[in-house]
């Protein structure tokens, strides 16, 4: 295993709802009488990437002007609109990285594994995001970034893991992905790359099939994993432990495909604390 690949939204940081409240705040600004509640928000999410979700949504309510020639023009900025929201948020506010995600970019900067970024997200999203985080020059915790701007087809497409692993001149046996949702655990996938999947709150009901572990997230010391199964242990995930599933999982590449290791099994292979 020589490098990690992060996903952004739901992964490093649960900030899906800061991307929600983006949306509804361009809406009202722009004069529609558009809202997104959290349960139709968690439905649209399974169109990646703002400006494909903001066509898809408008193609259920207005068909006819959606379909319409300036239709391309009228999303791009409604975007740009939900953009700046996200990015005020992110400086007024912020959102914490999910836990055991410093802790492994550290661990893995310490032991010589490179560290990348495949996301759908708008460039400016990560930079409000990461800066907040890592600082000004956050970009160099990171050896190779896939975002909306590279790769304008969006997950479950593996185009921009297929970028970052070529930005990494690695193959996807010598990755590991870390992704919140079925679309990022399909996209990753279909670029051969094994994946651990942390849900986050919009996507805990998916399917995960074909995931190397499943887990609540990653844990740290002070944020132990508390599985979603009944059990007596609380524990985090180390550099040690996502090696041992990665040996695991291209050793038997048929092992990834199995299944997700539920956490109770994912304890009996992992070198937990
Ligand atoms: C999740 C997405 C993004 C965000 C919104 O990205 O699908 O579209 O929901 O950001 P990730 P934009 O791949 O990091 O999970 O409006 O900039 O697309
Ligand atoms: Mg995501």
């Amino acid at each position: 295993m020589q490098a990690l690949i992060f996903d952004v939204d739901g992964t490093l940081a649960d900030t899906e709802t800061a991307h929600l409240q983006a949306f509804n705040a361009a809406f009202a600004e722009a004069g529609l009488d558009w809202f997104w509640d959290e349960a139709l928000y968690s439905g649209l999410l399974k169109v990646a990437g703002g400006k494909e979700r903001l066509l898809h949504y408008w193609r259920t309510v207005e068909c006819e002007e959606a379909a319409g020639p300036r239709a391309r023009e009228a999303v791009d900025a409604l975007h740009a609109l939900k953009t700046r929201h996200y990015i005020e948020r992110m400086r007024e506010r912020g959102v914490p990285l999910r836990p055991g995600i410093a802790r492994l970019i550290d661990e893995a900067n310490e032991a010589g594994l490179r560290v990348a970024i495949a996301t759908t997200t708008t460039p400016a999203n990560l930079d409000a995001l990461l800066r907040a985080h890592f600082g000004a020059t956050w970009r160099h915790r990171f050896a190779a970034i896939g975002d909306a701007a590279t790769t304008p087809t969006k997950k479950p497409a593996p185009d921009v893991y297929r970028h970052v692993l070529d930005q990494l001149g690695l193959q996807p046996a010598a990755c590991l992905a870390f992704e919140d949702s079925r679309n990022g655990l399909l996209a990753a996938r279909a670029a051969r790359v094994p994946v651990v999947v942390t849900p986050s709150t919009f996507t805990a009901h998916e399917d995960f099939d074909g995931a190397l572990a499943v887990l609540p997230h990653l844990g740290d010391p002070h944020a132990p994993i508390v599985p979603m199964v009944h059990g007596e242990w609380h524990r985090w995930v180390d550099l040690a432990t996502l090696r041992r599933w990665h040996e695991e999982a291209t050793r038997r590449p048929d092992s990834a495909a199995r299944g997700a290791l539920n956490a109770d099994q994912a304890n009996a292979s992992a070198s937990w604390r």
